[in-house]
């Protein structure tokens, strides 16, 4: 297995907008509705629960595989694991297949995570619904659920280079996050139905 050739298809799968997709097999342009994002969330306020439901395990599976691959053949201190990481991460923001115009990433980063650390993933989703329950902002929870992530990976004792690529990756998803940071702060944020 090569390195490179790893990291460039964990770029590739991750520029595999699925919920674009869906959506537009259903007659919908995912990005001229509700927030406009192409994430699971906005697939839900326009076609259900269902539907994001799959927008979110296949934007998982899609950040998680590469990293398994990367975990068997190179190991979990590995940089090539870094770099894999990052890669379906970024493939999912800017994807070559979509003008390079992605999403936030929380779900294809949780997915990233499973492959590095099944419980601080099942910590990080309990925070993400205890979140969501509380506050009923599905950005807020994202925001949270994936800050954790870096702190639960520290505390479970995982390498140095793990550590790094999860601060990386908060860092990716806040900036996406930055205009619902600014709607947060001011008060006006969507609700998980309205737009
Ligand atoms: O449309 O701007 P919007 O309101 O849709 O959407 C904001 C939202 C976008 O994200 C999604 C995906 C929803 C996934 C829900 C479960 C997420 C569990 C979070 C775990 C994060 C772990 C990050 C690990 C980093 C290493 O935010």
């Amino acid at each position: 297995m090569d390195s490179l050739l790893l990291i460039l298809f964990a770029y590739l799968l991750g520029s595999v907008l699925f919920g674009e997709h869906i959506a537009r097999a259903k007659g919908v342009d995912i990005r001229s509705v509700g927030s406009g994002n192409v994430g699971a969330t906005n697939v839900g306020r326009a076609l259900g629960i269902k539907y994001a439901v799959l927008v979110f395990l296949l934007d998982t599976l899609k950040g998680l595989f590469p990293v398994v691959l990367a975990r068997i053949y190179f190991g979990i201190d590995s940089w090539t694991i870094v770099f894999v990481g990052i890669a379906s991460v970024l493939g999912h923001i800017f994807p070559i297949f979509h003008s390079f115009k992605g999403g936030k990433a929380v779900a294809t980063s949780l997915g990233v995570l499973l492959g590095l650390s099944p419980l601080a993933s099942i910590v990080c989703l309990i925070i993400w619904y205890a979140v969501f329950k509380l506050k009923g902002y599905v950005s807020l929870a994202s925001l949270t659920a994936s800050a954790s992530a870096p702190l639960l990976l520290f505390i479970l004792g995982y390498p140095f280079k793990v550590l790094l690529m999860s601060f990386v990756i908060v860092f990716l998803v806040f900036c996406r996050h930055r205009d619902n940071i600014a709607r947060l702060l001011e008060g006006r944020e969507h609700g998980f139905k309205g737009s």
